[in-house]
């Protein structure tokens, strides 16, 4: 799938976008589903496993923040954890040998969908080696407007650095030491159907959608087989084979000299990224109201 070009771009930048991955019937499969869960979600008034809500959300007014492993929801969301082209494009950057870990969608709502601080998705689950990957499938156009990706070119090969507030992991990083790197970010814009990558250890976040048009981006997190994880342990061993993507298993982990920082003690609010970043003094991204908090 991918040319030596995007190979290399991706082993020195840490992310990659590719261009019209899925074809229009996929996208509209995935856009009603997306509005059949939000209906859904008018019978809530609290999060719950399948829903993050935002702060504004009501039955008669659902906004939601994030669906929750969304593959297991919905048949559409279902279909793109092996989905050829996309396994195709792992194998070409973290194979032979893929397996799928999780899937989320961040809803990012127009007139406000929320932020997602800086941080590195590694902080939350180191591995023996950091072969592992994001792919984000973008259900809308992600443009400059609507709260895209950001990335900060080269920074999977830097530090882990502390994602911890008040003694405890929040899920954002809190270092005005690291807010240099952060002026280097680029945004990952892209067609609906595009897909975005990106490397585990990148330092990457998003604004607040201040736009008109929602940014709806189904994310996937992917593997390399032999990248065994150090905190969260597979709990059902069937389930954990099954995620089997491309390639074999294998007991044989790949150890590498990585930088590894735990996640430990826990963060308070299990499950919501949102609410855990919340507990930082400091934000970097615009929010809601439209403002960039500091402090
Ligand atoms: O949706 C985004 O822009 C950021 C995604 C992300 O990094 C996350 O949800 O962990």
């Amino acid at each position: 799938m991918l040319n030596e070009r995007d190979i290399a771009f991706y082993r020195e930048q840490g992310y990659l976008m590719v261009p019209d991955v899925l074809s229009e019937v996929e996208v509209a499969r995935l856009r009603a589903a997306c509005d059949e869960m939000v209906e859904k979600s008018r019978e809530v008034t609290a999060h719950t496993e399948v829903y993050d809500l935002e702060d504004w959300h009501t039955p008669s007014a659902p906004h939601i923040r994030r669906i929750k492993t969304p593959d297991r929801w919905h048949p559409a969301f279902e279909a793109m954890v092996a989905h050829e082209k996309i396994v195709a494009i792992m194998d070409d950057l973290i194979g032979p040998g893929v397996r799928f870990d999780i899937s989320k969608l961040n809803m990012k709502d127009a007139g406000g969908g929320a932020p997602v601080e800086w941080h590195q998705d590694w902080a939350f689950y180191p591995h023996t080696n950091d072969d592992l990957c994001a792919v984000g499938i973008m259900i809308d156009d992600m443009t400059l407007e609507n709260g895209p990706l950001m990335v900060v070119p080269g920074s999977h090969k830097g530090p882990v650095y502390d994602h911890h507030a008040h003694g405890r992991f929040c899920g954002a990083i809190n270092d005005p030491a690291v807010e240099a790197e952060y002026e280097k970010a680029v945004p990952v814009t892209g067609n609906t159907g595009s897909i975005s990558i990106h490397h585990v250890r990148i330092l990457h976040g998003s604004s607040s959608n201040q736009s008109g048009k929602p940014r709806r981006l189904l994310l996937h997190q992917y593997r390399a087989a032999d990248a065994w994880p150090i905190v969260i342990m597979p709990s059902d061993w069937e389930t954990y084979e099954g995620q089997l993507v491309s390639g074999e298993s294998t007991l044989e982990p790949r150890m590498e000299k990585v930088p590894v920082r735990l996640p430990f003690p826990p963060a308070e609010n299990q499950g919501s990224i949102y609410e855990n970043q919340r507990t930082t003094e400091a934000t970097q991204f615009i929010d809601a109201t439209g403002r960039k908090r500091v402090g």
